[in-house]
């Protein structure tokens, strides 16, 4: 049985579920972080020194950080499906998920706390449409990659597809303006018929942000 510490309205939470739902390993999910709190006590300082969430317990291992996360439960569980055993093909996976950590979430989480956690009257909209500028020609890369293969890694869904689509969810909820990505929306459509993706990422607003005011 495999433990995850977290509240499931945290994207890097969001990204470990998605990934368990995806291996299909029996699992219980226990709420902290956020309105839970509980990442203060001296035991969860023994999970995670950083006191952040998600953390993974499985038999006596505890991994934090959500990508190593899915590194571990991939390589652990997912082997011919999230995890390609050849070097070079999983490369191709590792390749975007350290893309979106380095390139993606930097514009991504700017726009997030700018907009999203910031009241209507308080937002500096010149910064937020500078930020999706730049966020969109990461987009638009991506866009290009996705015109040669159905998946990030190529022609099934691995690892690699999980970071950037659950980041993609919560940049569609925002509605800012970005060009014809046809190739991105036809593969973010494909990610949506996933029911991990569904039971994980895929939640109601409220339940996700508390609110979300234009
Ligand atoms: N790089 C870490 C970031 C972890 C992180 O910052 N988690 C946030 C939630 S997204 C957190 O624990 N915040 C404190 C809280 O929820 O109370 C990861 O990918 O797991």
């Amino acid at each position: 049985m495999l433990t995850i510490w977290g509240r499931r309205n945290s994207i890097n939470v969001q990204k470990a579920m998605w990934a368990v739902g995806e291996v299909g390993v029996p699992h219980e999910r226990i709420d902290a972080g956020g309105e839970f709190g509980g990442l203060d006590t001296p035991e969860f300082a023994a999970l995670n020194p950083n006191r952040r969430v998600p953390v993974l317990r499985d038999g006596d291992t505890v991994v934090w950080e959500s990508n190593a996360i899915i590194r571990y439960l991939a390589a652990k569980y997912g082997a011919g499906t999230l995890w390609n055993p050849d070097p070079g093909a999983r490369a191709q996976a590792d390749i975007w998920m350290a893309w979106t950590q380095t390139m993606a979430y930097r514009e991504f989480i700017d726009l997030f706390w700018g907009f999203v956690r910031t009241p209507p009257e308080q937002r500096d909209m010149d910064a937020m449409r500078a930020a999706n500028g730049r966020l969109v020609k990461h987009l638009e890369l991506l866009d290009r990659h996705l015109g040669g293969q159905p998946y990030l890694a190529g022609e099934t869904f691995t690892m690699g597809d999980i970071p950037v689509g659950a980041l993609l969810y919560r940049y569609f909820a925002m509605e800012f303006d970005y060009p014809s990505l046809p190739n991105l929306i036809a593969w973010y459509a494909r990610l949506g018929e996933r029911p991990a993706y569904q039971a994980h990422v895929a939640i109601p607003f409220p339940e996700m942000w508390g609110r979300l005011e234009y």
